[in-house]
Parts: structure tokens; C-alpha cells; sequence
């Protein structure tokens, strides 16, 4: 085969590297390469297939260019990025707005033609001297209605190995799809970099996601979130084509959830970064299929859902062999793992709160460094970062749920809403329905800022679904189509919210963290119609006997009615203050949030109102009065 694209390539690349371009049957695609080199400039052109021999390429190239070294543990490598790219930067990451289109005002955005220039500019020449990769990889399992092709070209080749371990891969699926390959297409270049390897001008950092042509281009920058295209930068494309086809992408783990009898019950869940997401889809016992972006499709009535990665790139902060017996054990036994941004010391990697003792130099982030160490203002640094990581594939890990690759999916039956609520919201509760659940919980959900994002912790926010940063589509458009799903299913999963973080007068939490456990047994009996629940006006919650069983159960722990009474007494003036905040963000910020929306916040000021009246601003849990099954 032969095109203008791929004859301009042709002195790039080498004759197997050619040959693997020239056999997909895809003008734009070979158009989106040519672009690429053209104005990065990359000394060398390598194209990767699924072949065992390039996958491992990848791996051997990060360690031959040093951006990765190899520890102790067979297949370990640790990776930095710079003191300024440990996190997904929002500032410099925009949506680029054609003239005559408006995003939500919450979206951070720039006008298309000179977001490109910027950010071309940018990348012009930025790989002199380097070798571009040419990646194709899959979102969702292969041969599935799930499935996206995605290409990425880099001059990282952590961030090409990165992709081997988070996704499937996909240069076989674009051979097969040849033109009818609607992919997503990602150009990043890591820019200067220095002795390191780690890139230097992060003043320079762009991230900017071209929607009209489903192109996301980064640039001096390496942090993963900001540079696998795949992960949250292609999420916000998923995002619009999943409006414009009828179904859902979203920012959630995916789990089996095990009962009695052998039952596998699936559960997905929605938290913002560091809330509990992953070590609640990785709960001991339990099976995981996923812990960062699923997608559902209505298939005859039911809510399918998958993973759209493959691996996880997770954090490793407070990871315990005590309390993630399932991450310790991959973590610390031989197979491919990408630690990143972790504290070395004699080719051992040490984080925060770890749990053993940890050595008083090494080499970390900051390059050399010594306890004490401070950074240019004078602030300590920690002997790893708190967003510190580690990338594995799924199925490395002795507890991935063998349905991970399953072209159809699992059913879902349950989905739950968590973020940071130190004054309201009870630990755990059940939606009234779906449009209640999706309302009170997801377009509810409240958090703060923590170092996930780069830029000031504590800072309280509304974060729609735990999902808007990566909302391409109008807010309240998201919620419609959220609210709409629903409708298109027979059986629709049960909706729950849950909060890890609530506080007594003190500030002391009052849960343990192993007690999600509960709470997630919990949803999981109520699926079966097996708990009964007290209908609170915030929705649905446990009784003390089924909890009280199921801490003995699940965490051999006594559960007493002042526990309970603790966690579940109905905090009105703290609910009606968070009603008042919600309708707020919804009324200013979200274009066209859903009539449904506000119906549904009014109702439950009423029922808080109510609640109030009869029993003052601290029910009880007992005084609402016990239901048998919705
Ligand atoms: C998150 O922060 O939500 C993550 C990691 O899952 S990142 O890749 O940075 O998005
Ligand atoms: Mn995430």
C-alpha cells in the first residue's frame, strides 16, 4: 500500500517498522503518523505490533534510556518525573473550543486555533534526537462492542511500556478494522529532559484533547495521567462519544463482590483520586475487574459493564501488607512493576506509610535525598510522594476477576458514589431508586482537593460523579444521559453513597478503614433483598443487627448501638447546608442542569424539613422506621 502519508515516512523508518504501518489499511491514521514526525522531528520512526519481541522492546528501551532502572525484584523498575509533574496538572490541561461551541464553564478551555498553536509550537522539533514509538492498544476488551482502537506516539518509552502493562494491545484489532478504525489518537513528547531523564520545562506543560479530531497532544510532561493517552486524556473522547451513542464512561473500579452460596455480585464505584477507590475494589476476598474507568452499555435490558484498561496505575501511599494483602503480594514478588516517584535505597523502594521502617537517604523524586532535605521554599520533602505509583497488569495479581476480558462484560448490579464528607453524609446508604441514587449521591458528590491534583489539599469542591474534570460534553447533559440510562434498563443496579470520611465534633473519623468491607457485604445482601434498611431522608440506611453481624463476619470486630449511633444519627443542618451547596454549583455552574435534578434535591429538603420538625436536628437512626426491600 502506498499514500502521500506513508511515502513521506519512508526515510524514518526501517523496512519492519514500515512494513507494520504500511499493512493497516487506514489513510488517517498514516496521516495522523506523518503529522507527527513532521513536526516533532524524531531522529527514528519504531512502529510496535503485539509481537512478545516488541512488547518487551519497549521495556528494554525505558531501562537502555535510563528513563527507568531496574531494582531488585525481578521485572521491577522504578521511573521519576520532575518535582513539577506529580500529578494531573488541570491548570494546563484544556478542552480546545471551536469558535461558535461553548463548554461548561467549569471546563478549563482555550479557543482551537490558538490552543493548537500553542501547544504545536510547543512540540515542533521537541524529538530531535530521540526515537518516536508508534503504539496501538485497545480501550475495552478486544473483538467487543466495547472496544476503541487508540495510537499513541511518544519519545517515552516509559509511557510506551506504561501502556503494555495498563491496556490490551491493539495492533492487531487495527489490522482487522483497517478504515473502519475510529481510534483516538495521542502525540506526546516528554520535551527536555535532563541527566535523569526527566523532563525540565514544566512551565512549558501543555495538555491539550482536540475533540473534533479525537487528538490529545502533551507535551514536557511525564507523569502518567498526563501522558498515557489512554488513561484520562482519552476518557474525555470516550466521554462525547458515549453521549453521541447512547451509553456511559465512567471514572470507576469495577469488582465481583462474593456471597453466599458462591454468588459473584458486580459493583461498580465512583470515588475522587485517593478517597478509597482502589483499595476498595481491591478488598480482600473480593475479585477485581477494574479500578479506574468503566464503561456500560443497556444490552436487551441489562447494564453490561467492562474495563477499559488492563492494569492499574495505583497509588502507593499507606499500601500495608496488613491492609492490601493483594497489592503487597504483587509489589513485592518477581513480574513487571513500574514504581514510580517512590523513595530507592540499595534497589529496595520504600513509601509513605508503609508500615516498616523506612531508610533516612536514597534516591527519590528530589534526585539525591537525606531526611530533612527541603525543597526551594524551604518545605520539607517526604522520602516519596504522596501521589506516588505504581503501574502492574491486572492479571498479575492473584485476585483480577477471571471475567476481565469478557467481550460482553458483566452485569452490574450495583454502583456506588464516595467522596470526602467530613459533616453529612452517613457512612453508607441506599438510593430510593436509580434517578434518586444518580441525583443524591452522583451529581452530589462532594469532596476536597488532595494531592492527586497538583495544587492546594483540604480546598472543598463539588465533583460531579467524581468525573468532572474529564466532562467534554455540557455537566448537566451528563447527568441527563445518567438519569436516561437508567430508563433504558429492565432491571437497574442499586445506587448506594458511601463516605469514609465522616468526623465526629473532635475531627476523629469515625470508621476504621476496613469497615468499606461491611458496607460493601452490606449492598451486597441488599441486591439479594437479603438486609432490610430504615428509610432516613438521604436514603436508605443499614440496621444496627445486620451490621452488627456483618462487622463480626466480615472484620471480627464488635459492632456496639453507639457505633452505630455515631455514624448513622441523620446530621440535618449538616445535610440541608450540603443540599444548599449542591443546588448552588448546579444552578451557576452547570449549563442546564435536569429538571430532575432539582426535583429531586427539593424532595429531600422536605424530607429533611420533616425529619427536623418531628425529631430535632440529630435523629436517631431508629426514630425512621424500617422497610422490607425497595
Ligand atoms: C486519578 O488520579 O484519578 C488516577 C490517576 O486514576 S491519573 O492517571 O493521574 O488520572
Ligand atoms: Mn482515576
Amino acid at each position: 500500500m502506498s499514500n502521500i502519508y506513508l511515502d513521506a515516512l519512508k526515510s524514518k523508518l526501517d523496512e519492519r517498522s514500515f512494513s507494520a504501518l504500511a499493512a493497516i489499511d487506514n489513510e488517517k491514521l498514516h496521516a495522523f503518523v506523518a503529522d507527527a514526525v513532521q513536526l516533532c522531528e524524531p531522529d527514528v520512526v519504531w512502529v510496535g505490533t503485539d509481537s512478545p519481541e516488541d512488547v518487551a522492546y519497549t521495556r528494554q528501551m525505558a531501562l537502555k534510556l535510563k528513563e527507568e532502572r531496574p531494582l531488585n525484584v525481578e521485572g521491577h523498575t522504578i521511573h521519576y518525573d520532575g518535582m513539577d509533574d506529580q500529578g494531573r496538572d488541570r491548570e494546563v490541561t484544556r478542552y480546545l473550543v471551536p469558535k461558535g461551541e461553548t463548554l461548561s464553564k467549569a471546563l478549563n478551555q482555550i479557543g482551537r486555533e490558538e490552543g493548537l498553536d500553542e501547544v504545536r509550537g510547543l512540540l515542533k522539533g521537541s524529538m530531535r534526537g530521540r526515537v518516536m514509538a508508534v503504539r496501538f492498544m485497545t480501550l475495552g476488551p478486544n473483538n467487543s462492542d466495547f472496544s476503541i482502537p487508540c495510537v499513541e506516539c511518544t519519545d517515552s518509552f516509559y509511557v510506551s511500556h506504561s501502556l503494555n502493562l495498563l491496556y490490551r494491545l491493539g495492533y492487531e484489532e487495527f489490522r482487522r478494522l483497517g478504515e473502519k478504525a475510529h481510534f483516538f489518537a495521542t502525540l506526546h513528547s516528554s520535551g527536555k529532559v535532563d541527566a535523569r531523564m526527566v523532563s525540565v520545562e514544566s512551565d512549558k506543560k501543555r495538555i491539550y484533547i482536540d475533540h473534533t479530531t479525537d487528538t490529545v497532544y502533551s507535551v514536557n510532561t511525564q507523569y502518567a495521567g498526563n501522558t498515557v493517552g489512554l488513561k484520562k486524556l482519552a476518557l474525555r473522547l470516550t466521554i462525547q462519544k458515549a453521549d453521541s451513542e447512547g451509553w456511559l464512561a465512567e471514572h470507576m473500579f469495577l469488582m465481583g463482590v462474593h456471597g453466599a452460596g458462591g454468588r459473584k455480585t458486580y459493583f461498580a464505584g465512583a470515588f475522587p483520586s485517593a478517597c478509597g477507590k482502589t483499595s476498595t475494589a481491591m478488598l480482600p476476598g473480593e475479585t477485581i475487574v477494574g479500578d479506574d474507568i468503566a464503561y456500560f452499555r443497556a444490552v436487551d435490558g441489562q447494564c453490561r459493564a467492562v474495563n477499559a484498561e488492563a492494569g492499574i496505575f495505583g497509588i502507593i501511599q499507606n499500601v500495608t501488607e496488613k491492609d492490601d494483602p493483594a497489592i503487597w503480594d504483587v509489589l513485592n514478588k518477581p513480574g513487571e512493576v513500574i514504581f514510580s516517584n517512590v523513595l530507592i535505597k540499595d534497589g529496595r523502594p520504600y513509601w509513605l506509610g508503609m508500615g516498616v521502617d523506612t531508610p533516612d537517604s536514597g534516591e527519590n523524586f528530589s534526585g539525591e535525598w537525606h531526611k530533612g532535605k527541603k525543597d526551594a521554599k524551604g518545605n520539607e520533602i517526604p522520602l516519596a510522594h504522596k501521589n506516588a505509583r505504581y503501574a502492574v497488569a491486572l492479571h498479575a495479581l492473584n485476585n483480577c476477576d477471571p471475567e476481565l476480558e469478557n467481550p460482553a462484560g458483566v452485569e452490574l448490579a450495583g454502583i456506588m458514589y464516595g467522596g470526602r464528607d467530613a459533616h453529612a453524609y452517613a457512612p453508607c446508604q441506599q438510593g430510593f431508586d436509580w434517578d434518586h441514587g444518580i441525583i443524591a449521591y452522583g451529581a452530589s458528590l462532594e469532596t476536597e482537593t488532595t494531592f492527586a491534583t497538583i495544587g492546594k489539599e483540604g480546598v472543598p469542591e463539588i465533583n460531579l460523579m467524581s468525573i468532572q474534570d474529564f466532562i467534554a460534553i455540557p455537566l448537566g447533559k451528563y447527568v441527563q444521559n445518567n438519569l436516561d440510562f437508567g430508563g433504558k434498563l429492565k432491571k437497574q443496579p442499586l445506587v448506594f453513597g458511601v463516605n469514609y470520611f465522616l468526623r465526629d465534633k473532635e475531627g476523629n473519623f469515625l470508621n476504621g478503614i476496613r469497615d468499606k468491607h461491611v458496607w460493601v457485604k452490606w449492598m451486597e445482601l441488599r441486591v439479594h433483598g437479603e438486609a432490610k434498611a430504615r428509610k432516613a431522608p438521604t436514603g436508605l440506611i443499614p440496621c444496627y443487627e445486620d451490621l452488627q453481624r456483618l462487622f463480626k463476619e466480615v472484620l471480627d470486630k464488635e459492632y456496639t448501638p453507639e457505633d452505630y449511633a455515631a455514624q448513622f444519627t441523620m446530621r440535618v443542618k449538616e445535610n440541608l447546608a450540603k443540599l444548599d451547596r449542591v443546588e448552588k454549583f448546579h444552578r451557576e455552574t452547570v449549563a442546564s442542569a435536569p429538571e430532575a435534578l432539582f426535583r429531586i434535591l427539593s424532595e429531600q429538603r422536605e424530607r429533611l424539613a420533616a425529619a427536623e420538625k418531628e425529631f430535632g436536628p440529630y435523629p436517631a437512626p431508629e426514630r425512621f422506621p424500617v422497610v422490607e426491600n425497595v
